[in-house]
């Protein structure tokens, strides 16, 4: 995504966020949203082109970030940060707590940010101040560990994006990333990238635009914290160790252990220079040969979690891990009818630029009511579609919906619509506190339903905003595959649902999954990669992954020919 995009997207973010909280009016809010949205999303660099030309930019919007273009805010946002202190900002940000209270709390009790917050619930200075009773301010304390423990980690589509930047921002010979990133991580603590380089790309990395602090500097290592919060690590590393150094500090650390003790047992010793048996080098230029000389199969980065992949290695039955290349297509993508910002024929034709032999639209359904979809809009769309599909005839275009799994588990329609579908999804949207008992029960009612074909993210967990809903997973697994509904990856990276923890499980029961964008713009069709680091994690393989099927076997699954 182009800079100047992700810059004034944030910015009227910000200013949102501000005039909500001001009391402003909620169409405004939702229009600027949807801005920021669009912006965000936009394919192509807005500092280049007409901001009027990107969809739900009027010109009052234009306007705000051409200044920002110009000068780097705008008058209306200079005029709301000096109305509204960064602080009560920042208390919104804690889970339950709305503007109203973040605003009596600053201006009754100078609280200003989360942490003052949770020193005068510790301390009990809120006690029984009206409206803040003993259980919501014991929820405002959780709320509070939450965003800290957000605050520490960021999820692995900040993180990416983030590495790539630094990597292409640098001089090397060989550049790499390690560490948690390598591994495909859904989170991230800090960014580990190794270099084969001149001393002097030390100092370039210093003076990066991107660098807030520098936390420590050497000639093997520097660290510094970006200008977003995220601390990375660069190593200078000799081009001969250039393999160890990558094994070494990809990790897990508990990977490398059981790695080690193998060495150990033979008389060796790996370290991040290489593998040595005394002086002798026995390998060290590439991970392969490593692995190799270990006696072992090589275990791709995302398996390194000391998970069983070093036995399996050992007797050479790691599995063919599903990749990339074997998506032939995606299964729950977004158009403009509803939430998504582009049109169903941009977003078609972006999926056959990726070369996919399918491609489902999968727009909401009627139940989630601020999506205002109908009957009329959906078979609208569906003709739409139709039409489409003459203009490609290698990529059979599916019209699909995302349903909404009710509370009790029933979704919009009746069976005589949903059969008019090609696809399928249903998922949770709301009342995410149900019992253990309730959650489970939804979960498998949906995947009794035989025109549901797909459970879209299934934890509906938001890393860093929502916590995972409560359910039984090994019973709503069990149900999924005997009813051999499909469970999904959704690759956005915030969401990044199933887990790869519960994906191994859920794989255990026998369960088949999707990978999906969930795309709502152009360049979430690129998120992909993420739900197959996901994937990799788990140990699937394209077997298990019902969109890396041939058109053929995925229609049979879906019980359309
Ligand atoms: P993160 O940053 O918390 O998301 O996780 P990692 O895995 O990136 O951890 P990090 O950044 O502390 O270290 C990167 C890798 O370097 C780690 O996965 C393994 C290796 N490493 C770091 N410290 C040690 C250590 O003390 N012993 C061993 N065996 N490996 C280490
Ligand atoms: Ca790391
Ligand atoms: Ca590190
Ligand atoms: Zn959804």
């Amino acid at each position: 995504m182009a800079r100047a995009n992700e810059e004034a997207a944030a910015a009227l973010q910000e200013y949102s966020e501000l005039f909500a909280i001001n009391g402003g009016d909620a169409f405004r809010v939702r229009s600027y949203q949807k801005a920021v949205k669009a912006i965000a999303g936009f394919p192509e660099d807005i500092a280049t082109v007409n901001v009027r030309t990107v969809p739900g930019v009027g010109e009052a919007i234009a306007l705000k970030i051409e200044e920002f273009l110009e000068r780097g805010s705008f008058r209306q946002l200079d005029a709301l940060r000096e109305k509204v202190p960064a602080g009560v900002l920042s208390l919104t940000k804690v889970p339950t707590l709305g503007p109203k209270t973040a605003i009596m709390l600053f201006q009754d009790f100078g609280i200003d940010s989360p942490t003052a917050l949770a020193e005068a619930i510790t301390a009990g200075r809120l006690d029984g101040v009206k409206g803040l009773g003993p259980k919501t301010l014991a929820n405002l304390a959780k709320g509070v560990e939450q965003l800290e423990q957000s605050g520490r980690r960021v999820h692995i589509g900040v993180a990416m994006k983030l590495a790539e930047q630094v990597m292409a921002s640098l001089d090397a010979e060989r550049i790499g990333s390690a560490g948690s990133l390598r591994r495909m991580k859904d989170t991230i603590g800090d960014i580990d990238i190794l270099a084969v380089a001149d001393p002097g790309i030390m100092e370039q990395f210093r003076a990066q635009p991107y660098v807030a602090e520098v936390i420590a500097a050497g000639d093997k290592k520097t660290s510094i914290r970006t200008t977003a919060g995220v601390e990375v690590d660069l190593r200078v590393v000799p081009a001969g160790s250039w393999g160890a150094a990558m094994q070494y500090f990809t990790g897990s650390k508990e990977h490398n252990v059981t790695i080690r003790e193998m060495a150990v047992k033979k008389g060796w010793k790996l370290s991040e220079y290489g593998l040595f048996e005394g002086e002798r080098v026995i390998a060290a230029e590439s991970e392969e040969e490593i692995y190799a000389a270990l006696g072992m199969q090589f275990v791709p980065p995302p398996m390194r979690e000391d998970g069983g992949e070093v036995q399996a290695a050992l007797k050479g039955g790691l599995p063919a891990l599903v990749t990339l290349e074997d998506l032939k297509g995606d299964l729950h993508t977004h158009t403009d009818l509803t939430d998504g910002v582009a049109s169903l024929e941009d977003m078609v034709a972006a999926g056959h630029a990726l070369g996919y032999a399918y491609y489902a639209v999968t727009d909401h359904a009627p139940d989630l009511t601020m999506q205002r979809m109908t009957l009329d809009k959906a078979l609208d769309q569906r003709a739409k579609l139709a039409d489409l599909q003459a203009k490609y005839p290698d990529m059979r275009l599916l019209h699909g919906s995302e349903l909404n799994i009710a509370p009790d588990g029933s979704v919009d329609w009746p069976a005589p619509i949903l059969q008019g579908f090609d696809v399928c999804v249903a998922s949770v949207h709301s009342h995410f506190t149900q019992s253990r008992d309730e959650m489970t029960r939804r979960f498998i009612a949906a995947c009794e339903n035989p025109n549901v074909h797909i459970i879209g993210h299934p934890t509906t967990r938001k890393i860093g905003k929502r916590p995972m809903v409560d359910a039984d997973w090994e019973a709503v697994f069990k149900a999924a595959a005997r009813t051999g509904t499909a469970l999904e990856i959704d690759s956005y990276p915030d969401r990044s649902d199933l887990p790869s923890d519960l994906v191994r499980l859920a794989k255990h029961h026998g369960v088949k999954f999707s990978i999906d964008s969930d795309s709502h713009a152009v360049p979430h069709l690129a998120h992909q990669r993420y739900g197959i680091g996901i994937a990799q994690r788990a140990w699937l393989t394209s077997d298990d992954v019902i969109n890396t099927w041939p058109l053929e076997r995925l229609l049979a699954f879906l019980g359309r020919s």
